[in-house]
């Protein structure tokens, strides 16, 4: 990663200094601060490597002349700690390292959903306070977070029959919307509902938003379909965009459709 370094040594930076003017309220002297970062982006975006080499840089100073803190013989020590969230997997360092690092180097393993880890630091504070006060413990806690759940908060304010057209015109051109464009084509949105014509609607959606991610495309709502963890194959996860016209009458594909957007909506 170029400027990977630099990043690094900005983001330890302030982190440090977040803790000062922390320690600066003297009612906050004895509270240990928790930093919380966020990793993301989508798919293959380098979200493990990033985190994986910010933390090994962390553990192992010696790599990071920029680190003011570091340069100033402030930081006492770095370790891991278990992580906060009991409901998050614990983001695996050691595994990503040793891909990294081993004998024969090769690129971690895709992870494809969020997971946590924390790492803390025994920081002597500098300025005014540091002859008042021993070191203060700080915790970085970071997460990496699946770019593609990120990407539905535009839906929220959508209805299914906006978001059916909004969809339909930006992809109208694209090579690998063809196969959908050509499925919904076949389709009469005022048609009754039918459960295998949803499933496949639903199906062909999700293989041209994998292509077109693939392709580098960001607009590709909703998240989900690309990284559906538990959710794989529920009434939630089964919708498309079809042409619309009008309200939904009873029973129809439309209605469906349209209620299974409003209840991925409210569930995610
Ligand atoms: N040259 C170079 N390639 C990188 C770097 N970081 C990531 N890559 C490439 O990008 C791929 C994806 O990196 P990851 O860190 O696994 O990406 P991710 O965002 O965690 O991907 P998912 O877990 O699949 O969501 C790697 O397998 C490498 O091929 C980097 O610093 N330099
Ligand atoms: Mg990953």
């Amino acid at each position: 990663m170029r400027g990977g370094g630099l990043v690094i040594s900005s983001l330890a930076d302030s982190l440090v200094r977040g803790v000062e003017s922390v320690g600066d309220r003297v009612s906050e002297t004895f509270f240990e601060p928790v930093v919380r970062l966020g990793v993301t982006g989508l798919a293959r975006s380098g979200k493990t490597v990033f985190i994986t080499s910010l933390v090994a840089n962390l553990l192992d100073r010696g790599r990071m002349p920029g680190l003011v803190a570091q340069q100033e013989g402030r930081i006492n020590a770095a370790y891991l700690q278990p992580q906060p969230d009991d409901t998050v997997p614990r983001f695996d360092y050691e595994s990503h390292l040793s891909a990294l690092t081993g004998p024969q180097p090769h690129w971690p393993d895709s992870t494809r959903a969020v997971s946590e880890l924390r790492l803390s630091f025994k920081v002597r504070p500098a300025g005014l306070l540091a002859g008042l006060q021993g070191p203060r413990t700080v915790h970085l806690d970071i997460v990496d977070y699946p770019g593609e759940w990120l990407l539905d908060l535009a839906l929220l304010e959508k209805t299914y029959d906006d978001w059916s057209r909004e969809t339909l015109e930006r992809i109208a051109q694209r090579p690998t919307a063809a196969d959908f464009l050509a499925q919904i084509k076949a389709v009469d949105s005022a048609d009754p509902h039918d459960e295998p014509t949803a499933q496949a609607l639903a199906r062909g959606f999700a293989d041209y938003l994998t292509a077109a991610r693939d392709a580098g495309f960001y607009d590709c709502t909703p998240g989900r379909f690309l990284l559906p963890g538990d959710l794989a194959g529920s009434p939630v996860l089964t919708f498309a965009p079809l042409p619309v016209e009008g309200a939904s009458r009873r029973r129809s594909l439309h209605r469906e459709m349209e209620r299974r957007f409003e209840a991925y909506k409210s569930q995610w």
